[in-house]
């Protein structure tokens, strides 16, 4: 299982112990690379291959990003448990979460410094990959475009606390190689952001290998949607980085952890407000509206915090309630097979 392979496309001790956990220390293991539906592409200590999606599926659905164990046969005997989950609210009214991508260490918020700029829009994403437990590193592409890229990187470092910030032109690879801080040996890296903001053109320049790009509308500054499917790719550095299709207009899911993390600076004037249950909503003795007052909180930022928070909630409520219906579902289900039990056995 130490295969050098195995290290340099992320799998680590905590892999590993699960593999002792289950007594499955001499199985083989694999990565999902991408997912087509059909088929599945897994990396495993040969390289690439491809198995049917029934087989990468034995034990539940997967996402770009997992490990499996396989049985000789290639079919999937264990979905191993996972140690970032990157998530977004699933299209549609009913609030369930859709897993873009799994295990990933960093994530590269990438956001151009033309339209896509928005100080809102890198809040969601950072909620996101603070909620998953991975790193975010935000990527200003476009510098080229701009006359004062430096401006941007000032306004994006003040979103986190000691939130790295990189800017460049991605046309030009020596630019990019900043980025490779992030990228050594056994690290994973996840791409996210809108279409057209440089994405593939990052992971090219890191050397993810010749990705399609494309460009963007005159109009809008919107992009393509040039990349359609999710895909890993190993580094000639060691790693691997996880290619993704640009990312529409998206919700949160669950993610309260994600937004108090993020916003650690609001939470913390809560806690000075007269009254234990302020409200923020002119109470006298209100930090909020004293902090906003003082230039200490920016309006925008509180704003910000309430809209993302409000719609974390609004959708883990409605997880929660479905939690509940499947806990009760299960209650009856359970005691069904209790009576029948009972029944069967003439008590
Ligand atoms: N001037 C300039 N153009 C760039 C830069 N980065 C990317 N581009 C161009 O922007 C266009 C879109 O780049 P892509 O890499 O395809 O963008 P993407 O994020 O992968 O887009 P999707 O796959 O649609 O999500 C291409 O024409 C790139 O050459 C940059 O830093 N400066
Ligand atoms: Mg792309
Ligand atoms: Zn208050």
């Amino acid at each position: 299982m130490t295969s050098p392979t195995l290290r340099a496309i992320g799998w680590n001790s905590f892999f590993e112990e699960q593999l002792a956990l289950h007594d499955l220390q001499s199985a083989t293991v694999a990565r999902v690379s991408a997912h087509h539906g059909s088929e599945v592409v897994l990396y495993g200590k040969a390289g690439e291959f491809r198995v049917a999606v029934q087989s990468a599926e034995a034990c539940g659905k997967v996402a770009v990003g997992d490990w499996l164990v396989l049985n000789a046969g290639t079919r999937a005997i264990q979905l191993l448990e996972r140690r970032t989950v990157l998530s977004r609210k699933a299209a549609g009214e009913e609030a369930k979460s859709q897993i873009l991508v799994t295990n990933v260490d960093t994530v590269f918020i990438v956001t151009s410094c033309n339209e896509d700029f928005s100080l809102a829009r890198l809040e969601r994403y950072l909620a996101m990959a603070l909620q998953a437990g991975a790193t975010p590193v935000v990527v200003l592409t476009k510098a080229d475009l701009h006359d004062n890229p430096a401006a941007l990187v000032e306004q994006a470092k003040q979103l986190h606390p000691g939130l790295a910030v990189e800017v460049m032109n991605a046309r030009k690879p020596e630019q990019v190689d900043v980025l490779r801080a992030w990228c050594g040996p056994g690290q994973s890296v996840a791409l996210l952001g809108s279409s057209g903001v440089g994405k593939s053109t990052v992971a090219s320049a890191l050397g993810a290998g010749e990705l399609a790009t494309g460009g963007i509308r005159e109009k809008d500054g919107k992009g393509r949607h040039t990349t359609t499917s999710r895909s890993l790719h190993l580094l000639p550095t060691g790693g691997v980085l996880v290619d993704n299709p640009g990312v529409r207009e998206f919700q949160l899911p669950d993610c309260e952890e994600g937004v108090a993390d993020l916003f650690e600076d609001v939470l913390g004037i809560f806690a000075e407000c007269k009254f234990s249950d302020c409200g923020h909503a002119g109470e006298p003795g209100c930090a909020v509206a004293a902090a906003i007052e003082s230039g200490e909180l920016d309006a925008r930022r509180y704003a910000s915090f309430q809209k993302l928070n409000a719609e974390q909630a609004r959708n883990s409520k409605t997880l929660a309630e479905r939690r509940e219906r499947e806990r009760k579902l299960g209650k009856s289900y359970k005691s069904a097979i209790a009576s029948k039990r009972r029944r069967r056995e003439g008590l």
